[in-house]
Protein backbone atom coordinates (compact mmCIF):
# COMPACT_ATOMS: atom_id res chain seq x y z
CA UNK A 1 0.00 0.00 0.00
CA UNK A 2 0.90 3.49 -0.36
CA UNK A 3 2.11 5.35 1.17
CA UNK A 4 2.81 2.41 4.09
CA UNK A 5 1.09 2.12 6.67
CA UNK A 6 2.22 2.64 10.56
CA UNK A 7 1.70 -0.91 11.46
CA UNK A 8 0.36 -3.38 8.99
CA UNK A 9 -0.21 -7.49 9.95
CA UNK A 10 -1.36 -10.60 8.46
CA UNK A 11 -4.19 -12.53 10.34
CA UNK A 12 -5.33 -16.17 9.07
CA UNK A 13 -8.17 -16.17 7.00
CA UNK A 14 -9.58 -14.78 4.03
CA UNK A 15 -12.68 -12.23 3.41
CA UNK A 16 -14.86 -11.85 0.82
CA UNK A 17 -17.31 -9.76 -0.36
CA UNK A 18 -20.81 -11.33 -0.86
CA UNK A 19 -24.28 -9.55 -2.65
CA UNK A 20 -25.15 -9.22 0.30
CA UNK A 21 -22.49 -7.26 1.76
CA UNK A 22 -23.78 -3.98 2.99
CA UNK A 23 -21.60 -0.72 4.64
CA UNK A 24 -22.61 -0.21 8.21
CA UNK A 25 -22.44 2.78 10.00
CA UNK A 26 -21.72 2.44 13.62
CA UNK A 27 -21.76 6.09 15.69
CA UNK A 28 -23.23 8.60 18.23
CA UNK A 29 -24.89 10.42 15.86
CA UNK A 30 -26.39 10.21 12.03
CA UNK A 31 -23.72 12.21 11.12
CA UNK A 32 -23.80 13.45 7.03
CA UNK A 33 -20.33 13.16 6.14
CA UNK A 34 -19.84 9.67 8.29
CA UNK A 35 -22.98 8.54 6.30
CA UNK A 36 -21.36 10.00 3.13
CA UNK A 37 -18.06 8.37 3.84
CA UNK A 38 -19.85 4.51 4.21
CA UNK A 39 -21.71 5.68 0.75
CA UNK A 40 -18.69 6.35 -1.28
CA UNK A 41 -17.24 3.14 -0.05
CA UNK A 42 -20.09 1.21 -0.88
CA UNK A 43 -20.24 2.86 -4.45
CA UNK A 44 -16.74 2.01 -5.21
CA UNK A 45 -16.80 -1.63 -3.57
CA UNK A 46 -19.73 -2.12 -6.20
CA UNK A 47 -21.78 -3.13 -3.60
CA UNK A 48 -25.60 -4.44 -5.03
CA UNK A 49 -26.96 -1.88 -1.90
CA UNK A 50 -24.98 1.44 -2.01
CA UNK A 51 -26.52 2.84 1.00
CA UNK A 52 -25.15 3.20 4.35
CA UNK A 53 -27.21 1.80 7.61
CA UNK A 54 -26.75 3.19 10.51
CA UNK A 55 -26.52 0.89 13.70
CA UNK A 56 -27.50 3.49 15.78
CA UNK A 57 -24.50 2.89 18.48
CA UNK A 58 -21.12 2.44 18.80
CA UNK A 59 -21.56 -1.56 18.32
CA UNK A 60 -20.75 -3.30 15.62
CA UNK A 61 -21.87 -6.84 16.16
CA UNK A 62 -25.82 -6.11 14.75
CA UNK A 63 -24.16 -5.89 11.31
CA UNK A 64 -24.78 -8.86 8.27
CA UNK A 65 -22.10 -10.83 8.26
CA UNK A 66 -20.18 -10.08 5.19
CA UNK A 67 -20.19 -5.95 5.97
CA UNK A 68 -17.96 -3.41 6.31
CA UNK A 69 -18.66 -1.65 9.49
CA UNK A 70 -17.52 1.45 10.19
CA UNK A 71 -17.33 3.02 14.22
CA UNK A 72 -16.45 6.53 14.82
CA UNK A 73 -16.20 6.74 18.11
CA UNK A 74 -14.46 10.15 19.34
CA UNK A 75 -13.61 8.07 22.69
CA UNK A 76 -11.04 6.46 20.37
CA UNK A 77 -8.24 9.05 21.09
CA UNK A 78 -5.71 6.60 21.05
CA UNK A 79 -5.79 6.37 17.38
CA UNK A 80 -4.95 9.58 17.06
CA UNK A 81 -6.20 12.78 14.46
CA UNK A 82 -7.21 11.44 11.41
CA UNK A 83 -5.82 7.80 12.24
CA UNK A 84 -7.91 4.30 11.86
CA UNK A 85 -8.07 0.73 13.17
CA UNK A 86 -8.70 -1.17 9.82
CA UNK A 87 -9.46 -5.12 10.44
CA UNK A 88 -10.03 -7.69 8.00
CA UNK A 89 -11.33 -10.94 9.46
CA UNK A 90 -13.00 -13.80 7.39
CA UNK A 91 -16.73 -12.72 8.55
CA UNK A 92 -16.11 -9.00 8.72
CA UNK A 93 -14.29 -5.73 8.25
CA UNK A 94 -14.71 -2.79 10.82
CA UNK A 95 -13.26 0.45 10.78
CA UNK A 96 -12.42 2.44 13.92
CA UNK A 97 -11.61 6.00 13.98
CA UNK A 98 -11.97 8.69 16.43
CA UNK A 99 -13.02 11.45 13.55
CA UNK A 100 -14.40 10.88 9.94
CA UNK A 101 -11.28 11.56 8.62
CA UNK A 102 -9.44 8.93 10.12
CA UNK A 103 -12.38 6.88 9.06
CA UNK A 104 -12.48 7.59 5.59
CA UNK A 105 -9.21 7.33 5.05
CA UNK A 106 -9.62 3.42 6.42
CA UNK A 107 -11.92 3.42 2.92
CA UNK A 108 -8.95 4.52 0.98
CA UNK A 109 -7.22 1.75 2.61
CA UNK A 110 -9.64 -0.74 1.97
CA UNK A 111 -10.57 0.18 -1.54
CA UNK A 112 -6.10 -0.08 -2.26
CA UNK A 113 -6.49 -3.44 -0.62
CA UNK A 114 -9.07 -4.92 -2.97
CA UNK A 115 -7.43 -3.21 -6.22
CA UNK A 116 -4.66 -4.92 -5.34
CA UNK A 117 -6.34 -7.96 -4.41
CA UNK A 118 -7.37 -8.70 -8.06
CA UNK A 119 -4.12 -9.63 -9.58
CA UNK A 120 -3.65 -12.01 -6.02
CA UNK A 121 -3.67 -15.52 -7.77
CA UNK A 122 -6.05 -16.82 -4.56
CA UNK A 123 -8.70 -14.78 -5.83
CA UNK A 124 -9.64 -16.10 -9.16
CA UNK A 125 -8.96 -13.03 -10.23
CA UNK A 126 -12.38 -11.04 -9.21
CA UNK A 127 -10.82 -9.20 -6.74
CA UNK A 128 -14.09 -9.98 -4.15
CA UNK A 129 -11.62 -11.79 -1.75
CA UNK A 130 -9.33 -9.97 0.45
CA UNK A 131 -6.29 -11.73 3.03
CA UNK A 132 -6.80 -11.07 6.39
CA UNK A 133 -4.94 -7.83 8.07
CA UNK A 134 -5.01 -5.98 10.47
CA UNK A 135 -3.81 -2.06 9.89
CA UNK A 136 -3.35 0.38 12.71
CA UNK A 137 -2.63 3.79 10.60
CA UNK A 138 -1.84 7.21 11.43
CA UNK A 139 0.21 10.20 10.18
CA UNK A 140 3.33 11.27 10.84
CA UNK A 141 2.63 15.15 9.98
CA UNK A 142 -0.42 17.24 10.13
CA UNK A 143 0.41 19.35 6.90
CA UNK A 144 0.63 16.77 3.84
CA UNK A 145 0.04 19.41 0.91
CA UNK A 146 -0.09 19.50 -2.68
CA UNK A 147 0.20 22.77 -4.36
CA UNK A 148 -0.84 23.47 -8.28
CA UNK A 149 -0.41 26.28 -9.53
CA UNK A 150 -3.03 27.22 -12.17
CA UNK A 151 -2.25 30.72 -12.72
CA UNK A 152 0.16 30.15 -15.45
CA UNK A 153 -1.79 27.54 -16.98
CA UNK A 154 -5.59 27.24 -16.60
CA UNK A 155 -6.50 23.78 -15.61
CA UNK A 156 -10.57 22.77 -15.72
CA UNK A 157 -12.99 22.15 -12.79
CA UNK A 158 -12.95 18.43 -13.64
CA UNK A 159 -8.96 18.51 -13.71
CA UNK A 160 -9.00 20.12 -10.71
CA UNK A 161 -11.45 17.43 -9.05
CA UNK A 162 -9.06 14.55 -10.31
CA UNK A 163 -5.92 15.88 -8.69
CA UNK A 164 -8.24 16.45 -5.50
CA UNK A 165 -8.98 12.62 -5.83
CA UNK A 166 -4.99 11.27 -6.54
CA UNK A 167 -4.00 13.05 -3.34
CA UNK A 168 -7.28 11.81 -1.25
CA UNK A 169 -5.95 7.99 -2.50
CA UNK A 170 -2.27 9.31 -1.23
CA UNK A 171 -3.79 10.49 2.30
CA UNK A 172 -2.42 13.97 1.25
CA UNK A 173 -4.48 16.38 3.34
CA UNK A 174 -3.78 20.40 2.07
CA UNK A 175 -4.68 21.30 -1.28
CA UNK A 176 -2.53 24.35 -1.77
CA UNK A 177 -4.44 26.29 -4.55
CA UNK A 178 -1.83 28.81 -6.31
CA UNK A 179 -4.78 31.12 -8.25
CA UNK A 180 -2.53 34.26 -9.14
CA UNK A 181 0.51 35.41 -10.38
CA UNK A 182 2.15 37.68 -13.31
CA UNK A 183 0.86 36.03 -16.21
CA UNK A 184 -3.18 35.06 -14.97
CA UNK A 185 -5.45 35.76 -12.58
CA UNK A 186 -8.00 33.03 -12.06
CA UNK A 187 -10.73 33.62 -9.25
CA UNK A 188 -13.97 35.77 -9.65
CA UNK A 189 -13.94 38.39 -7.41
CA UNK A 190 -17.20 40.66 -7.54
CA UNK A 191 -15.92 44.10 -6.64
CA UNK A 192 -12.95 43.81 -9.16
CA UNK A 193 -14.32 42.03 -12.15
CA UNK A 194 -11.74 43.45 -14.60
CA UNK A 195 -9.22 40.55 -12.63
CA UNK A 196 -11.36 37.57 -14.65
CA UNK A 197 -12.50 39.84 -17.70
CA UNK A 198 -9.03 41.10 -18.54
CA UNK A 199 -6.68 39.29 -16.77
CA UNK A 200 -7.58 35.79 -16.91
CA UNK A 201 -6.89 35.34 -20.43
CA UNK A 202 -3.88 35.94 -22.55
CA UNK A 203 -3.37 36.09 -26.43
CA UNK A 204 -1.04 32.16 -27.32
CA UNK A 205 -0.59 31.19 -30.60
CA UNK A 206 -2.76 33.76 -32.12
CA UNK A 207 -5.72 32.53 -29.70
CA UNK A 208 -7.06 33.70 -26.75
CA UNK A 209 -5.73 31.92 -23.95
CA UNK A 210 -7.35 30.97 -20.28
CA UNK A 211 -10.20 30.73 -18.32
CA UNK A 212 -10.94 31.36 -14.34
CA UNK A 213 -13.16 30.03 -11.50
CA UNK A 214 -16.48 31.40 -10.68
CA UNK A 215 -16.93 31.42 -6.75
CA UNK A 216 -19.63 28.89 -7.33
CA UNK A 217 -16.93 26.74 -8.99
CA UNK A 218 -14.52 27.52 -6.12
CA UNK A 219 -16.62 26.86 -3.52
CA UNK A 220 -17.57 23.00 -5.47
CA UNK A 221 -14.06 22.30 -4.65
CA UNK A 222 -13.85 23.57 -1.33
CA UNK A 223 -16.86 21.03 -0.72
CA UNK A 224 -15.19 18.10 -2.58
CA UNK A 225 -12.35 18.66 -0.85
CA UNK A 226 -13.55 18.37 2.10
CA UNK A 227 -15.50 15.25 2.15
CA UNK A 228 -12.31 13.69 1.46
CA UNK A 229 -10.18 15.15 4.33
CA UNK A 230 -8.18 18.19 2.62
CA UNK A 231 -8.28 21.22 3.24
CA UNK A 232 -8.44 24.05 0.24
CA UNK A 233 -5.64 26.56 0.92
CA UNK A 234 -6.88 29.66 -1.61
CA UNK A 235 -3.30 31.90 -2.34
CA UNK A 236 -3.44 35.47 -3.75
CA UNK A 237 0.08 36.88 -4.44
CA UNK A 238 1.11 40.34 -3.37
CA UNK A 239 3.10 42.23 -3.00
CA UNK A 240 4.89 40.78 -6.00
CA UNK A 241 3.91 38.15 -8.99
CA UNK A 242 1.14 40.45 -9.31
CA UNK A 243 1.42 41.89 -12.99
CA UNK A 244 -1.96 40.09 -13.45
CA UNK A 245 -3.74 42.58 -10.85
CA UNK A 246 -1.90 45.58 -12.18
CA UNK A 247 -2.83 44.74 -15.77
CA UNK A 248 -5.99 44.18 -14.62
CA UNK A 249 -5.60 48.07 -12.46
CA UNK A 250 -2.86 49.40 -13.20
CA UNK A 251 -3.39 52.48 -10.85
CA UNK A 252 -2.27 50.03 -8.18
CA UNK A 253 1.11 49.98 -9.13
CA UNK A 254 3.97 52.83 -8.41
CA UNK A 255 3.72 54.54 -11.56
CA UNK A 256 0.19 53.62 -12.62
CA UNK A 257 1.48 52.46 -16.27
CA UNK A 258 -0.32 50.05 -18.31
CA UNK A 259 1.46 46.78 -18.33
CA UNK A 260 0.67 43.97 -21.14
CA UNK A 261 0.14 40.43 -19.82
CA UNK A 262 -0.90 39.53 -23.22
CA UNK A 263 1.21 38.95 -26.23
CA UNK A 264 4.31 39.48 -24.17
CA UNK A 265 2.92 36.87 -21.80
CA UNK A 266 5.30 34.25 -22.24
CA UNK A 267 8.34 36.59 -22.40
CA UNK A 268 7.11 37.99 -19.23
CA UNK A 269 7.71 34.32 -16.92
CA UNK A 270 8.73 34.29 -13.65
CA UNK A 271 11.67 36.28 -12.64
CA UNK A 272 12.50 38.06 -16.24
CA UNK A 273 12.41 41.57 -16.80
CA UNK A 274 8.84 43.61 -16.35
CA UNK A 275 8.03 42.11 -12.91
CA UNK A 276 6.33 44.78 -10.82
CA UNK A 277 5.41 44.62 -7.07
CA UNK A 278 2.01 46.65 -6.03
CA UNK A 279 2.50 49.96 -4.51
CA UNK A 280 2.01 49.49 -1.09
CA UNK A 281 2.18 53.23 -0.44
CA UNK A 282 -1.10 53.58 -1.77
CA UNK A 283 -3.79 53.49 0.44
CA UNK A 284 -5.88 52.03 -2.05
CA UNK A 285 -3.57 49.36 -2.40
CA UNK A 286 -3.92 48.15 1.01
CA UNK A 287 -7.86 48.36 0.33
CA UNK A 288 -7.67 46.67 -2.91
CA UNK A 289 -6.53 43.59 -0.81
CA UNK A 290 -8.13 43.69 1.89
CA UNK A 291 -11.57 43.63 -0.04
CA UNK A 292 -10.44 40.59 -2.23
CA UNK A 293 -9.07 38.88 0.73
CA UNK A 294 -12.61 39.29 2.11
CA UNK A 295 -14.22 38.19 -0.15
CA UNK A 296 -11.81 35.03 -1.00
CA UNK A 297 -12.67 34.05 3.16
CA UNK A 298 -16.53 34.18 1.57
CA UNK A 299 -16.03 31.35 -0.37
CA UNK A 300 -12.84 29.28 0.90
CA UNK A 301 -14.45 28.25 3.96
CA UNK A 302 -11.41 26.99 5.12
CA UNK A 303 -9.02 27.93 7.88
CA UNK A 304 -5.78 29.10 6.28
CA UNK A 305 -5.75 31.81 3.96
CA UNK A 306 -1.51 31.89 1.68
CA UNK A 307 -1.15 35.64 1.04
CA UNK A 308 2.43 34.73 -1.06
CA UNK A 309 5.00 37.09 -0.63
CA UNK A 310 8.30 35.57 -2.43
CA UNK A 311 10.41 37.25 -4.93
CA UNK A 312 9.15 41.17 -4.73
CA UNK A 313 11.06 42.94 -7.51
CA UNK A 314 13.58 45.20 -6.20
CA UNK A 315 14.43 48.65 -6.76
CA UNK A 316 11.06 49.72 -7.39
CA UNK A 317 9.44 50.65 -4.06
CA UNK A 318 12.97 52.90 -3.98
CA UNK A 319 12.14 55.32 -6.49
CA UNK A 320 8.42 55.44 -5.56
CA UNK A 321 7.13 58.65 -3.68
CA UNK A 322 4.10 56.83 -1.97
CA UNK A 323 6.32 53.81 -1.17
CA UNK A 324 8.97 56.46 0.42
CA UNK A 325 6.29 58.11 2.63
CA UNK A 326 5.25 54.96 3.73
CA UNK A 327 8.69 53.91 4.86
CA UNK A 328 8.72 57.45 6.32
CA UNK A 329 5.12 56.70 8.21
CA UNK A 330 6.20 53.16 9.37
CA UNK A 331 9.48 54.46 10.75
CA UNK A 332 10.96 51.60 8.56
CA UNK A 333 14.75 52.12 6.71
CA UNK A 334 14.63 50.10 3.26
CA UNK A 335 12.28 48.26 0.80
CA UNK A 336 12.90 45.37 2.36
CA UNK A 337 12.24 46.41 6.12
CA UNK A 338 8.62 47.80 4.04
CA UNK A 339 8.35 43.83 2.85
CA UNK A 340 7.98 43.06 6.37
CA UNK A 341 5.82 45.62 7.43
CA UNK A 342 3.76 44.99 4.29
CA UNK A 343 3.12 41.24 5.57
CA UNK A 344 2.67 42.07 9.26
CA UNK A 345 -0.02 44.45 8.39
CA UNK A 346 -1.71 41.79 6.36
CA UNK A 347 -1.05 38.52 8.57
CA UNK A 348 -2.42 40.72 11.02
CA UNK A 349 -5.65 41.93 9.13
CA UNK A 350 -6.17 38.23 8.04
CA UNK A 351 -6.11 37.32 11.74
CA UNK A 352 -7.88 39.90 13.71
CA UNK A 353 -10.47 40.95 11.01
CA UNK A 354 -10.81 37.81 9.10
CA UNK A 355 -10.47 35.15 12.02
CA UNK A 356 -8.06 33.03 9.77
CA UNK A 357 -4.46 32.16 9.82
CA UNK A 358 -2.07 33.43 7.06
CA UNK A 359 0.69 31.85 5.58
CA UNK A 360 3.84 33.40 4.05
CA UNK A 361 6.41 32.33 1.67
CA UNK A 362 9.52 32.77 3.61
CA UNK A 363 11.18 36.02 2.60
CA UNK A 364 13.19 38.38 4.14
CA UNK A 365 13.24 36.57 7.32
CA UNK A 366 16.81 38.32 8.37
CA UNK A 367 15.07 41.94 8.39
CA UNK A 368 11.68 40.23 10.09
CA UNK A 369 8.91 37.34 10.41
CA UNK A 370 5.66 38.93 10.48
CA UNK A 371 4.11 37.71 13.92
CA UNK A 372 0.46 35.45 13.05
CA UNK A 373 1.78 33.74 9.98
CA UNK A 374 2.99 30.52 9.34
CA UNK A 375 6.25 30.25 7.17
CA UNK A 376 6.66 28.44 4.69
CA UNK A 377 10.03 27.75 3.53
CA UNK A 378 11.39 27.30 0.03
CA UNK A 379 14.90 27.52 0.05
CA UNK A 380 16.15 25.44 2.82
CA UNK A 381 17.93 28.32 5.14
CA UNK A 382 14.46 29.45 5.60
CA UNK A 383 12.90 27.12 7.02
CA UNK A 384 15.89 26.71 9.25
CA UNK A 385 16.03 30.07 10.52
CA UNK A 386 11.77 30.42 11.13
CA UNK A 387 12.43 27.33 13.76
CA UNK A 388 14.86 28.89 15.22
CA UNK A 389 12.76 31.90 16.13
CA UNK A 390 10.06 29.42 17.20
CA UNK A 391 7.80 29.84 14.16
CA UNK A 392 5.94 27.16 12.96
CA UNK A 393 6.78 25.79 9.46
CA UNK A 394 5.62 24.01 6.10
CA UNK A 395 8.84 22.58 4.42
CA UNK A 396 8.61 23.17 0.83
CA UNK A 397 12.88 23.24 0.59
CA UNK A 398 12.27 23.56 -3.85
CA UNK A 399 15.61 20.97 -3.70
CA UNK A 400 13.61 18.38 -2.71
CA UNK A 401 9.62 18.42 -3.80
CA UNK A 402 9.49 21.25 -6.54
CA UNK A 403 7.49 18.95 -8.89
CA UNK A 404 8.13 21.21 -11.93
CA UNK A 405 11.70 20.24 -11.96
CA UNK A 406 13.09 17.57 -14.36
CA UNK A 407 13.48 13.98 -12.77
CA UNK A 408 16.53 12.65 -15.26
CA UNK A 409 19.92 14.76 -16.08
CA UNK A 410 18.43 13.88 -19.66
CA UNK A 411 15.27 16.08 -19.87
CA UNK A 412 17.16 18.68 -17.29
CA UNK A 413 19.22 19.64 -20.31
CA UNK A 414 16.40 21.06 -22.01
CA UNK A 415 15.09 22.87 -18.66
CA UNK A 416 16.11 26.40 -17.54
CA UNK A 417 19.80 25.77 -15.77
CA UNK A 418 18.94 26.57 -12.18
CA UNK A 419 16.58 23.88 -11.99
CA UNK A 420 18.35 20.74 -10.46
CA UNK A 421 17.45 17.16 -11.02
CA UNK A 422 14.93 15.83 -8.60
CA UNK A 423 14.34 12.03 -9.42
CA UNK A 424 12.10 9.65 -7.24
CA UNK A 425 14.51 8.42 -4.47
CA UNK A 426 15.30 11.91 -3.72
CA UNK A 427 11.38 13.01 -3.12
CA UNK A 428 10.96 9.71 -0.82
CA UNK A 429 13.73 11.25 1.22
CA UNK A 430 12.47 14.28 2.10
CA UNK A 431 12.42 14.45 5.79
CA UNK A 432 10.53 18.13 6.41
CA UNK A 433 11.67 17.80 10.05
CA UNK A 434 15.84 17.53 9.38
CA UNK A 435 15.84 21.31 9.17
CA UNK A 436 14.61 21.10 12.38
CA UNK A 437 17.62 19.69 14.08
CA UNK A 438 16.59 18.87 17.82
CA UNK A 439 13.89 17.02 18.23
CA UNK A 440 11.99 19.34 20.39
CA UNK A 441 11.90 21.95 17.55
CA UNK A 442 10.23 19.52 15.49
CA UNK A 443 7.09 20.29 17.18
CA UNK A 444 7.62 23.58 14.90
CA UNK A 445 7.63 21.53 11.38
CA UNK A 446 3.85 21.22 10.61
CA UNK A 447 4.85 18.69 7.70
CA UNK A 448 5.88 19.17 4.07
CA UNK A 449 4.10 20.67 0.77
CA UNK A 450 5.48 19.74 -3.25
CA UNK A 451 4.35 22.66 -5.21
CA UNK A 452 4.05 21.86 -9.31
CA UNK A 453 4.59 25.59 -10.96
CA UNK A 454 3.42 25.63 -14.08
CA UNK A 455 5.36 27.86 -16.45
CA UNK A 456 6.34 25.17 -18.25
CA UNK A 457 3.67 22.33 -17.94
CA UNK A 458 1.10 23.30 -20.05
CA UNK A 459 -1.28 20.42 -20.19
CA UNK A 460 -2.54 17.53 -18.33
CA UNK A 461 -0.30 14.86 -19.61
CA UNK A 462 3.04 16.95 -18.86
CA UNK A 463 1.24 17.87 -15.51
CA UNK A 464 0.83 14.08 -14.83
CA UNK A 465 4.27 13.77 -15.97
CA UNK A 466 5.28 16.37 -13.51
CA UNK A 467 3.44 15.08 -10.78
CA UNK A 468 3.16 11.52 -10.89
CA UNK A 469 4.90 8.98 -9.32
CA UNK A 470 6.73 12.08 -7.34
CA UNK A 471 3.75 12.68 -5.28
CA UNK A 472 3.45 8.90 -4.50
CA UNK A 473 6.99 9.31 -2.76
CA UNK A 474 5.69 12.68 -1.00
CA UNK A 475 2.62 10.77 0.41
CA UNK A 476 4.93 8.12 2.12
CA UNK A 477 7.77 11.02 3.51
CA UNK A 478 4.61 12.81 4.90
CA UNK A 479 2.61 9.80 6.21
CA UNK A 480 4.88 6.90 7.10
CA UNK A 481 7.14 6.37 10.05
CA UNK A 482 10.64 7.66 9.29
CA UNK A 483 12.56 4.31 10.43
CA UNK A 484 9.43 2.17 8.28
CA UNK A 485 10.84 4.46 5.00
CA UNK A 486 12.44 1.86 2.55
CA UNK A 487 12.86 3.07 -1.56
CA UNK A 488 13.17 -0.16 -3.04
CA UNK A 489 10.10 -1.70 -0.82
CA UNK A 490 7.98 1.78 -1.38
CA UNK A 491 9.08 0.95 -5.71
CA UNK A 492 7.84 -2.43 -5.58
CA UNK A 493 4.49 -0.98 -3.96
CA UNK A 494 4.27 1.48 -6.58
CA UNK A 495 4.83 -0.94 -9.76
CA UNK A 496 1.96 -2.79 -7.95
CA UNK A 497 -0.11 0.01 -8.09
CA UNK A 498 0.60 1.48 -11.04
CA UNK A 499 -2.35 0.19 -13.18
CA UNK A 500 -4.93 2.09 -11.00
CA UNK A 501 -3.04 5.03 -10.31
CA UNK A 502 -1.60 5.58 -13.58
CA UNK A 503 1.80 5.96 -11.82
CA UNK A 504 4.19 5.97 -14.74
CA UNK A 505 5.62 9.13 -15.84
CA UNK A 506 4.50 9.81 -19.23
CA UNK A 507 7.50 9.90 -21.62
CA UNK A 508 7.00 12.75 -23.96
CA UNK A 509 9.49 15.44 -24.26
CA UNK A 510 9.42 18.30 -22.42
CA UNK A 511 8.58 21.33 -25.39
CA UNK A 512 9.00 24.76 -24.17
CA UNK A 513 6.09 25.91 -26.82
CA UNK A 514 5.96 29.37 -27.02
CA UNK A 515 9.09 30.27 -25.01
CA UNK A 516 11.66 32.37 -26.68
CA UNK A 517 15.32 31.04 -25.62
CA UNK A 518 15.80 35.09 -24.57
CA UNK A 519 13.13 34.14 -22.30
CA UNK A 520 14.73 31.00 -21.26
CA UNK A 521 18.01 32.47 -20.57
CA UNK A 522 16.74 35.21 -19.10
CA UNK A 523 15.30 32.59 -16.07
CA UNK A 524 16.88 32.46 -13.15
CA UNK A 525 16.36 31.28 -9.41
CA UNK A 526 16.13 34.31 -7.23
C1 LIG B 1 9.87 30.54 -7.68
S1 LIG B 1 9.17 29.33 -5.09
C2 LIG B 1 8.57 30.87 -7.41
C3 LIG B 1 7.54 30.60 -8.43
C4 LIG B 1 8.14 30.03 -9.69
C5 LIG B 1 9.17 29.00 -9.31
C6 LIG B 1 9.73 28.26 -10.49
C7 LIG B 1 8.26 30.55 -5.07
C8 LIG B 1 7.64 30.86 -3.82
N1 LIG B 1 8.11 31.28 -6.19
O1 LIG B 1 6.82 31.77 -8.71
O2 LIG B 1 7.15 29.48 -10.46
O3 LIG B 1 10.22 29.63 -8.62
O4 LIG B 1 10.29 27.08 -10.08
Amino acid sequence: MIPKPAVQETIPGDFRLRPTSKVCLAARHDDEHARWIGEQLADRLELEDSSCDWLGDLDSSAAPIGSVVIVIDPGKTELGEEGYLLTVKADMITIYASDSRGAYYATESLVQLFDLSESDPRNNGDGRHLPCVRIKDRPRFVWRGFMLDSARHYQDLDLIKKWIDRMAALKLNRFHWHLCDDESWRLQIDKYPLLTEVSAWRVQDGKRYGGFYTKDQAREVVAYAKARGITVVPEIEMPGHCNAALHAYPYLSCKGDPINIGEDGWNMFTQVDGRLPFCVGKDQTLEFIKDILREVVEVFDTPYIHVGGDERPSGVWSECPHCQARMKQMGVPDEDALHVWFMSHIADFVRYDLGRQSIGWAEKLDVGIPENQIIQGWHPDQSAKAISEGRSIINSTHEWVYLDYPWTEEMQKRMPKWMPVLPLDKIYDFDPAREAGDPAASELVLGGEAPVWTEFIPNEAKLEAHVLPRLAALSEALWSPRESKNFDDFSRRLSRRDGKMKFKAVSSPIIFTGVTPKALTAVKKG
